[in-house]
């Protein structure tokens, strides 16, 4: 098969593996020759279904990731289960991010009790970061069932990233995927509602196959 890659996400596309990036139905890439868009299955259906799904990558192409992020000048948002803040941490994972900011975000917050303020945990979670020798710019709480919380996470990330790339980083279960799918259901709705907000050329979040 000649060299194809995907139009969403650049990922080289291949027919062989479901689980991995670039997977793309031999159907549709024949599809595809007479429409001239080629998207992978996971671009496709975040294009038309507003969902992303995980994929599956190797430990050395995890590792490359990684270094990606410290080689660019990027945000790093770490999302972190604030009931198992001790098992969200990334080991290193200062080393990885190298200077670049990073915004911790403390998810679940729904589960908290209503008697629990918000920014009593923010300043534990921000004294066991600091514990931790994390150093981030910005510590906050969120949830991916309640749509406000959602609307301060994009308006702070949107503050903090400067203009810069988003690479959204956590330890599995941490709700990173359920996250940025309420992300994008609700920037939808704000590019309905005004358009300037989120510019093609400028998203918010750039998906790419991590
Ligand atoms: N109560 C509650 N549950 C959440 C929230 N966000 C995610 N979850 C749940 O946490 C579990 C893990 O969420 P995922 O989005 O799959 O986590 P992930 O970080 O993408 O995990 P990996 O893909 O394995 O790295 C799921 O059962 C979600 O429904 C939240 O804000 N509140
Ligand atoms: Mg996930």
């Amino acid at each position: 098969m000649e060299e194809l890659f995907c139009i969403g996400c650049g990922a080289q596309i291949q027919t062989e593996d479901k689980e991995k990036a670039g997977f793309t139905p031999a159907s549709s890439i024949k599809k595809a020759e007479e429409t001239g868009e080629l998207y992978c299955q996971r671009c496709f259906r975040l294009r038309h279904y507003n969902e992303i799904v995980d994929v599956h990558i190797t430990d050395d192409e995890f590792l490359k990731l990684l270094h990606e992020v410290g080689d660019s000048d990027a945000l790093v948002v770490n999302v972190v289960d604030i009931f198992d803040f001790n098992g969200s941490i990334i080991p290193g994972l200062s080393r990885f991010v190298s200077g670049n900011d990073v915004l911790l975000v403390g998810n679940k917050k729904d589960i908290l009790p209503k008697s629990v303020k918000d920014g009593k945990v923010t300043q534990w979670l921000t004294e066991r970061a600091h514990e931790e020798g994390m150093r981030p710019v910005d510590v906050m709480l969120t949830s991916a069932q309640n749509h406000h919380a959602i609307k301060e996470l994009i308006q702070r990330i949107e503050a903090l990233r400067k203009g810069r790339d988003v690479y959204v980083v956590g330890v599995t279960n941490v709700g990173k995927s359920t996250l940025i799918n309420a992300i994008i259901k609700k920037l939808l709705v704000i590019r309905m509602l005004s358009q300037p907000l989120v510019s093609q050329e400028r998203p918010l979040i750039r998906l790419k196959f991590h």
